[in-house]
């Protein structure tokens, strides 16, 4: 029944910031998945017997790589695999579901917030038995496993019928085909006041949460209309589709915008979200008010208090380095740690294992807490629904009161996609080559304090990140960050972050481009944006 089957090694199976992505005609030629499923076991010790999840966020190509990955975690000695509905588990209930039920680790399948069809993004990643996703120096191992395999192994057994729950056995492997949603509709119930959010409804609180036909309608349904009353209605394209409906599942205000205008209309609801393809990432809008995933981290922070599984207080907050020093300012107030972290969520793994971080969030629209090891969409959202019922404020008035109490970070994020590779090297090479000078020099007025590469010592385990990203900073605090994506899937994508502070409460309604044009225009003069890549303006901005 088990067959080794004698395969060649692809070059090209580098996880990146978040597992490996790649076109699906690229995890459709001859046994690509199958290579990396296996580098994967290869990289991995001790799971004869053990459990392993499996799920995806519902994307093209989903239902093939599950019912590859069931068979080969049957002939590689699994001995048992969970397996969500439909192939579907959003990656903060994969991440729930490993933790609860002590499984070895996961398989994700997922390209997150990238398109979705026959010639768009599929993703495959491992978490671990903490349920968060494997550290560096494990997808190192994982790369090299890679580039040796020789060949994998694989069952031959029927296609798992995964669409109906229950228990069935599989060449000597149990499969599990569980409900995606309980385990997760059951933590979060644990963690907010259901009594209160419920009573918000009630009185007429209107709310519109878009799924983006992503993973999270599901969640979405079951969780705000079916448990909090919420009007049916109130989740929109809550049907995961395998293309996305041919649209982007990334919560911003380039692909929400729809959601972003009716928030922003005469008849807005009081509170907009929307969430990514595997659910991880969250998008805030409140009626008339945009919240900026930097703020939302630091707003969350400060209010956390206001919710039941937060009620004992914060250990710390841990934050990406390109995320905007808001939460800094939060942290300090309440007397906690910071840690700041290279962009990705396996960075905070270790900070929230040791229980030094409880809230960490991202710029790119991902906030997460210690209840899994993952960013959370719908936690975030649930959050910021408990804080909104327990002070009886807007949105937009617990977002100027932060403004006043802290000061604004004004922040923007512009991202010039599909550049090509070489150009976007040769700027990064040659912006590393000047970090020397740059010290001392003035830009457009500004003089610039400090600029290196980052790089992370991590508190816990000691390892080393280095060249996570380049900081430019200026004095008074504001400053521009470069770096490459590490989760595209064609060419380079440069990402350029900029951040302003500003005290001044009079000064806190500027729109958000104009307070920046300084730093903008800085930006482009320091690293020759547009003569490297050849673009005029970024392709998004948000
Ligand atoms: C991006 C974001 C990063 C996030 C990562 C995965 O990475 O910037 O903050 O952790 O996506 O998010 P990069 O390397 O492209 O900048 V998800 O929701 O796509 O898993
Ligand atoms: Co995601």
């Amino acid at each position: 029944m088990i067959r080794t089957v004698p395969t060649k090694p692809y070059s090209d199976q580098k996880p990146g910031t978040s597992g490996l992505r790649k076109k699906v005609p690229v995890f459709q030629q001859e046994h690509y998945a199958e290579n990396f499923i296996q580098s994967i076991f290869d990289a991995l010790d001790g799971f004869k017997g053990k459990t392993l999840v499996i799920g995806g966020d519902g994307r093209f190509y989903n239902r093939e790589v599950i019912q590859k990955a069931i068979a080969m975690a049957a002939a590689n000695g699994f001995g048992k695999v969970m397996v969500g509905q439909g192939g579907i588990l959003s990656t903060p209930a994969a991440s729930h579901v490993i933790r609860k039920y002590k499984t070895f680790g996961g398989i994700i399948l997922s390209a997150s917030h990238n398109p979705g069809g026959p010639h768009e993004d599929f993703g495959i990643k491992y978490n671990a038995g903490n349920g968060g996703p494997a550290p560096e120096k494990l997808t190192d191992v994982i790369f090299e496993k890679t580039r040796a395999i020789s060949s994998f192994k694989i069952a031959d057994i029927d296609p798992i019928d995964i669409d109906t729950t229950g228990t069935v056995k599989a060449a000597g492997m149990t499969v599990e085909i569980i409900d995606p949603v309980a385990d997760y509709a059951e933590l979060m119930e644990s963690l907010f006041d259901f009594d209160a959010l419920r009573k918000l409804f009630k009185s007429g609180f209107r709310m519109r949460f878009d799924a983006m036909h992503a993973v999270t309608g599901p969640y979405a349904k079951e969780i705000l209309e079916n448990r909090l009353g919420a009007p049916i209605g109130t989740c929109r394209n809550f049907k995961p589709l395998p293309d996305f409906g041919g649209h982007h599942p990334d919560p911003n205000l380039v692909h929400a915008k729809h959601l972003y205008d009716e928030m922003m209309g005469p008849d807005a609801p009081d509170f907009g979200a929307a969430s990514d393809g595997d659910g991880d990432r969250n998008l805030i809008i409140g009626k008339g008010i945009f919240v900026t995933p930097s703020d939302s981290v630091a707003m969350l922070a400060a209010n956390a208090r206001l919710a039941p599984g937060y009620k004992g207080g914060l250990k710390g907050i841990a934050r990406s380095m390109p995320t905007s020093g808001a939460a800094d300012r939060v942290a300090e107030k309440l007397g906690i740690a910071l840690y700041e972290t290279p962009t990705g969520w396996k960075f905070f793994g270790n900070l929230l294992d040791a229980d030094m971080a409880t809230i960490c969030g991202e710029e790119s629209a991902g906030t997460g807490s210690n209840h899994v090891r993952e960013k959370d969409g719908l936690w975030a959202v649930l959050l910021w629904l408990n804080i909104l019922a327990a002070r009886g404020e807007s949105c937009k008035q617990i977002v100027a009161e932060h403004w006043a109490n802290y000061g604004r970070n004004y922040y923007s994020r512009h991202d010039y996609e599909e550049v090509e590779s070489d150009r976007a090297n040769a700027l990064v090479d040659e912006l590393r080559a000047k970090l020397g000078a740059l010290p001392g020099a003035s830009v457009r007025g500004m003089t610039i304090a400090s600029a290196d590469d980052f790089a992370y010592h991590d508190p816990v385990d000691g390892s080393i990140s280095e060249h996570q990203g380049i900081r430019v900073l200026f004095e008074g605090g504001s400053r521009v960050v470069f770096r490459l994506s590490g989760t595209g899937t064609s060419g380079a994508t440069l990402r350029v972050y900029i951040e302003r502070y500003e005290s001044d409460k009079s000064r806190h309604d500027l729109d958000t481009q104009a307070a920046l044009a300084d730093l903008i225009a800085a930006a482009d003069d320091i690293a020759g944006i547009h003569s490297h890549t050849g673009r005029p303006k970024p392709s998004v901005i948000t």
